[in-house]
């Protein structure tokens, strides 16, 4: 009994969680996805398909899936879907213009049936750049305080400074 309460423990203590990155194209996510999994900054290039890491945080693993967020590779984000249990949506903060594509892109995300009880991070990136929109205005836009059924939380970010992507994970 008590080996096979360990294979069962080990079994789901091992169990990793998958989350998907999304957002526009430029918003930071590859950049992001390298700051948890490598702790500093990469150069990045738009990416066509996806990037994906495992993670270990906290004495938890997760499978992060990091997709490209141009108008094209856009449209099979939802491929990816299966068995995510958090998305993190990175907006980036200096793109006024686009926040209400951020905005369609988010709502399509909380519909989707496979997407129907996860988290919901949301990193208001690029918060270095001068003037760019803060966590107030980001969240307004996109109405964030309309969503009941999904747990939200939006967070300031930075990509490009380790110490803060490291104090986000803990
Ligand atoms: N100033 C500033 N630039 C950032 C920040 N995060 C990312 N960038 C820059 O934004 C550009 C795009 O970053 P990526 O991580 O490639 O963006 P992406 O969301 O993965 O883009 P796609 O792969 O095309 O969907 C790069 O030049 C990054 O260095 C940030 O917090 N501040
Ligand atoms: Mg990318």
């Amino acid at each position: 009994m008590g080996i096979l309460f360990t294979r069962i423990w080990r079994l789901f203590n091992h169990q990793e969680h998958k989350v998907m990155i999304v957002g526009l194209d430029n918003a930071g996510k590859t950049t992001i996805l390298y700051q948890f999994s490598m702790n500093e900054v990469v150069h990045t290039f738009p990416t066509i398909g996806s990037n994906v890491e495992e993670i270990v945080m906290n004495n938890t693993r997760f499978l992060m899936w990091d997709v490209g967020g141009q108008e094209s590779p856009r449209s099979s984000w939802n491929t990816y879907y299966t068995n995510t249990e958090f998305v993190i949506v990175v907006v980036d903060s200096t793109d006024r213009e686009r926040v209400s594509v951020t905005r369609e892109e988010l709502y399509k995300i909380l519909a989707h049936e496979d997407l129907r009880k996860t988290g919901l991070l949301i990193f208001a990136n690029k918060q270095d750049v001068k003037e760019c929109m803060t966590v107030a205005e980001i969240s307004q836009f996109l109405k964030l305080t309309s969503i009941k059924d999904h747990q939200w939380h939006i967070q300031a970010c930075c990509a490009l400074e380790k110490d803060y992507v490291k104090d986000l994970s803990g």
